[in-house]
Order: C-alpha cells, then sequence, then structure tokens
C-alpha cells in the first residue's frame, strides 16, 4: 500500500513537470497503480488505518506527487450535499468553465507542501472535465464548488501547478474578482 513515504515534497521536480498522456488502454500496472491512489486517499480517510500508517488525511492525489510522470488522478470525497465523488481517472481534461469563480474560505493545503500557505485560491466555480475510467470508460463529469475546487487542484498538479501559484502574492487575502467563497 502507498504511504507519506512515497509522497515526493515540494523541490521534487515532478511537481513542476507537465505530466504524459497515458496511452489508452492503460496497461496493467497502470490501473493497478491508480487502484493504489485511490485506495491511499480512502485509507487516509479511516482513523484506524490513517493513524497505524501515519498518514495525512486528502481527498486527492495525482501521479506527479508519487514521482510518476502520468496524467492519473484518484479523488475521494463527499460534497456538501453528501454526494460522494470517488474516481481513479486517466488524462482528465477540462473541457469547460464558468466564467465565475470560486475559492475555499479556509484555503487549501497540499500532501506535497509540508507547511502552511494562506490565501485564497481562485479556481472556476463549474467545470466540466472528460477523462477515462479505472474501467477504460470515457467519462464526462459537470462539477461545481467543492467538488470543482478539488478536481482542478489535482488536474493542476499534472501540469505542474501549485495551489499557492494562484494566491495573490500582495494580498493572499484579497477576495478574487467575481468569485464565491466557499465555506
Ligand atoms: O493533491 C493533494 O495534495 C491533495 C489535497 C487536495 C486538496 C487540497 C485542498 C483543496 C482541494 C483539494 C489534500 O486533500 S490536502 C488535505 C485536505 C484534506 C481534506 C480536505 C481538504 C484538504
Ligand atoms: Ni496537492
Amino acid at each position: 500500500m502507498l504511504t507519506m513515504d512515497d509522497i515526493v515534497r515540494e523541490g521534487h521536480p515532478s511537481l513542476r513537470q507537465v505530466a504524459d498522456e497515458v496511452t489508452l488502454p492503460p496497461t496493467k500496472e497502470e490501473v493497478s497503480l491508480l487502484k493504489e491512489m485511490l485506495e491511499f486517499i480512502q485509507n487516509s480517510q479511516d482513523e484506524i488505518i490513517c493513524a497505524k500508517y501515519n498518514l495525512r488525511p486528502g481527498v486527492g492525489l495525482a501521479a506527479p506527487q508519487l514521482g510518476i510522470n502520468k496524467r492519473m488522478i484518484a479523488v475521494h470525497f463527499e460534497d456538501g450535499d453528501g454526494k460522494l465523488y470517488s474516481y481513479g481517472l486517466f488524462n482528465p481534461k477540462i473541457v469547460s468553465h464558468s466564467v465565475e469563480k470560486a475559492f475555499l474560505s479556509v484555503g487549501e493545503g497540499c500532501l506535497s507542501v509540508d507547511r502552511n500557505v494562506e490565501g485564497f485560491v481562485p479556481r472556476y466555480a463549474r467545470i466540466t472535465i472528460k477523462a477515462t475510467d479505472i474501467d477504460g470508460n470515457e467519462i464526462k463529469i459537470r462539477l461545481k464548488d467543492y467538488a470543482a475546487i478539488v478536481f482542478q487542484h489535482e488536474i493542476d498538479h499534472l501540469n505542474g501547478v501549485m495551489f499557492y501559484d494562484h494566491i495573490n502574492k500582495e494580498n493572499p487575502f484579497t477576495i478574487p474578482e467575481n468569485a464565491k467563497s466557499i465555506e
């Protein structure tokens, strides 16, 4: 199983590279890795497993965070309405997005960043993504608010972008224009 020892931290080159598309159909090894990534996120939310293996709770993970420059992400979380999002995805792509922005009022963190970086992270409030799921199906998902933010955080990792790249350097708590706060 994956543990925090497998997660690379700031300064590792894979966090600043554009990851490569996964050639479809994915190999058995790529499917197995994506399943391990999803399992890691689920484990990180299980109090007993989390404590036993000293995991940091997370809602998403991208392959570059394992030093693997492939366009693969895993997410597992519930949104504010209790809807479960549990996906392992190959080659996720934002195909459309709202003009309106959104940001988490508490800011963001990252499993690859061992420090607090304060400030609002403006992101699109609504996005539509296309991807190939773990079973090889082409899927299209419409996302909004918290769910849209989580997926954008993970897709950023595939493009070498860190959450704090989006924070206003002069005043980190500047309310982004045309943006709504997500509690
Ligand atoms: O990619 C990662 O490092 C995983 C992040 C994803 C994330 C952070 C902030 C906002 C959206 C997504 C981790 O989940 S950071 C820890 C965490 C845990 C629970 C809820 C939010 C953030
Ligand atoms: Ni992150």
